[in-house]
């Protein structure tokens, strides 16, 4: 069978009038950075990417050999495109404008560069999400100073998202704006084929995400949602459930997307702000979950409709398939 590719897919897109040229190039080139990265995480030992880098990131977590490579492959791969103002990296304190030597455009990228790398050393799926936003303009359409102001935009402002897991095998989630897309890595032609098209959530599941160790500091709602679900068919839901949790973000979204289920990093007493980060984390999930037919709140509000304030800011996530979602924002009302 022959699939289509990322570029037959976007170049589709172009021709439609969804997307830009320089948006095109600029997924384009993201997807050719996940799979650099990819090589080297799947090199293991032998690329030299395991183990601690010897340096701390600006959320104070130690930095992995990895994270700061991918870090890297990243800003040296959309630095020179002349279709971004500025980047931003979970692994750096402030926006990265694009260098005065290279021409600038009209849009932002954010990323996790690596999320999931406490689990790098273990051998489980880790990944990369990102993030595109339009840089604001003056009414005369100069475009604003690519700071931190012209990040904090809502979700709901997002162009384009996607994420990479790389796991058995490496696969690339993007949306623009009309449906989640599954392309797989084949690693002999080396291109990313369309192999999950229009992706969609189921709006029921009997799968809940969430790490249980965290039971004792979670708010009321949470815990009655999470009590009902152990309960199983002899409690109020009349049905059993299952419990998943990978600890990489993009390998437990990547599950929802492909059988449904509901992905929970609540608010608690000890991460009062949410553990995940609203910008590249919360808000490219929540596009494609959203694209996807499911649903993305930080337990009761919409994430996409979240007015950031700082650029590396937390925020609560609960996402996945709508019915399960929407009863946790219920519980939350109650
Ligand atoms: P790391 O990138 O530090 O491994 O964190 C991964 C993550 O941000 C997200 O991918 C996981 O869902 C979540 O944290 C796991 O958090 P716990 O380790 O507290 O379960």
């Amino acid at each position: 069978m022959r699939y289509r590719t990322l570029t037959q897919f976007l170049i589709e897109r172009e021709r439609a009038g969804r997307i830009s040229p320089d948006l095109r190039l600029l997924i384009e080139t993201i997807a050719r950075a996940c799979k650099a990265i990819s090589t080297r995480v799947n090199k293991g030992p032998f690329g030299g990417g395991y183990g601690l880098a010897g340096s701390e990131n600006v959320q104070g977590e130690i930095q992995k050999k990895l994270d700061v490579l991918s870090n890297e492959i990243l800003l040296e791969a959309n630095e020179w495109g002349g279709n971004l103002a500025a980047l931003v990296s979970e692994e750096m304190e402030d926006p990265r404008p694009i260098p005065t030597h290279y021409p600038r455009g009209q849009y932002l990228l954010l990323f996790d560069p690596l999320d999931g790398s406490s689990n790098i050393d273990v051998n489980i799926s880790v990944g990369t999400i990102f993030s595109v936003l339009r840089c604001p303009t003056a009414p005369d359409g100069t475009p604003h100073e690519p700071d931190e102001k012209a990040f904090l935009q809502p979700g709901r402002n997002q162009v384009a998202a996607g994420f990479a897991v790389y796991g058995p095998t490496t696969v690339l989630v993007v949306t623009v704006g009309d449906g989640a897309w599954g392309f797989t890595l084949d690693r002999e032609t080396y291109t990313f084929a369309l192999t999950h098209p229009d992706i969609r959530i189921p709006a029921d599941t009997a799968e809940f995400a969430i790490n249980a160790s965290n039971m004792r500091r979670w708010e009321p709602p949470v815990k009655r949602y999470i009590d009902e679900c152990l309960a199983g068919k002899d409690g109020p839901r009349g049905k059993d459930f299952n419990m998943r949790w990978v600890a990489s973000m993009v390998a437990d979204v990547y599950r929802v997307l492909s059988r449904g289920g509901i992905f929970m990093y609540p608010r608690d007493a000890k991460n009062r702000e949410g553990r995940l980060r609203l910008m590249y984390e919360a808000n490219p999930m929540a596009f494609i979950v959203e694209q996807a037919g499911g649903m993305a709140t930080d337990g009761s509000r919409r994430i996409l409709d979240i007015q950031p304030t700082s650029l590396h800011q937390r925020v609560g996530v609960v996402l996945g398939s709508k019915n399960e979602v929407e009863r946790v924002a219920a519980y939350h009302a109650a």
